[in-house]
């Protein structure tokens, strides 16, 4: 394979409809915000990846950002490991944290998809590992949302080949939280794996309320993001007293702040995030510290590119998976009997449908 070097970065800001809006604690979520990366180089090969905005007015700043850093990178050759370290040299007085690292990020993973894809491999394979088969749960819907309804979206999202769904929790009484807890077990029966995500919304105290009564009904695989995301202290002590594992890590800025919680002792399992990990980079550094303690690690969104390197994860756990880039994809990730398989194509697999990323264009 002949050097690989950067010709230039395009990204494009789109608002992907969602079959299943999804309401959070947070926030309710019915549009993808997304941008959509291109990055080309001199050899022709075009390596992709996208980024998950939240919201639509987080694009254009991140669009931005992107912009700026394809300049500091162009004619650089395609080492994510490099170009890692020189932009983290150029951003380190303003901070590496969030969008910035958001876009050091979506940079990493086109160049790794550019890599495999110039190597003819799926990325997992270029990684070291054969794509395989990795347990993946539904994650696209039982937001916040009347008990009755609840019960008919598990149903349905069961009936798209899964045996694991998240639920997510964080009402104004616990009452109601448990109440819909109830709801989704009686449904579901005891052989579908249930995890349940609070998105923050607790105090410590209430967390500990919470999660007694968790434990005393049984039957959730973790609990997810509590309390805000960086009181590592709090998740501690939440760790220690409650039985079911504390679940983090969608918000950890890197391998950096992954280790800083895994010293505290903040979690049981960990799912870090691909975009704000650090890529594909960022994600083999945190599957190390996994790998270290013993901790199993799942992730979060971005299945296209997870189910790659979670075939790469020693402590390899659980795959989120939801469809929101589903709308401007051309090959959307299969799932089927629960699990979901690295595709056999070069790179990650990743292609746009140019038409409705035209249509879904911000
Ligand atoms: C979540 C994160 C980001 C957007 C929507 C939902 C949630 C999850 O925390 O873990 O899926
Ligand atoms: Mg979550």
């Amino acid at each position: 394979m002949k050097k690989l070097r950067i010709r230039a970065i395009r990204a494009r800001p789109v608002m992907a409809p969602m079959k299943r809006p999804l309401a959070a604690s947070i926030s309710t979520l019915t549009v993808a915000p997304l941008v959509l990366i291109d990055l080309q180089t001199d050899g022709g090969v075009v390596g992709r990846s996208y980024l998950f905005g939240m919201a639509k007015h987080h694009l254009p700043p991140i669009v931005k950002l992107l912009e700026a850093m394809a300049e500091i990178v162009k004619g650089d050759p395609v080492a994510p490991l490099d170009l890692e370290r020189k932009l983290r040299g150029k951003y380190a007085l303003l901070g590496v944290h969030n969008i910035v690292l958001i876009a050091m990020a979506g940079i990493d993973m086109a160049a790794w998809d550019a890599l495999a894809i110039a190597l003819g491999q799926p990325l997992a394979r270029v990684l070291g590992a054969e794509p395989r088969a990795i347990p993946a749960y539904n994650s696209k819907g039982l937001g916040i949302m009347k008990t009755k309804a609840l019960a008919a979206e598990a149903r349905e999202l069961l009936e798209e080949g899964f045996r694991a769904v998240k639920l997510r929790l964080g009402r104004a009484s616990a009452e109601e939280d448990l109440e819909a807890l109830r709801a989704v077990k009686k449904e579901i029966g005891p052989k579908v794996r249930l995890m349940v995500d609070f998105n923050q919304a607790l105090s410590v105290a209430e967390a500990e309320k919470r999660g007694r009564m968790i434990d005393e009904e049984g039957g959730v695989d973790w609990i997810e993001e509590p309390i805000r995301a960086d009181d590592f202290a709090g998740a501690a002590r939440l760790a220690r007293t409650l039985a079911t594992p504390i679940q983090l890590g969608e918000n950890f800025m890197g391998p950096e702040q992954m280790a800083q919680a895994l010293a505290a002792g903040a979690c049981d399992f960990a799912m870090p995030d691909a975009q704000r990990i650090g890529g594909v980079t960022g994600w083999l550094r945190a599957a190390a510290l996994a790998q270290g303690v013993g901790m199993e690690m799942s992730s979060h969104l971005f299945p296209e590119i997870s189910v790659h390197l979670l075939a790469a994860t020693p402590t390899c756990h659980w795959l989120e998976y939801v469809d929101w880039a589903d709308a401007v994809l051309e090959a959307p990730l299969p799932v089927k009997d629960g699990v979901a398989i690295a595709p056999d194509r070069p790179g990650t697999g990743l292609s746009w449908n140019e038409k409705a990323v035209k249509r879904f264009a911000l």
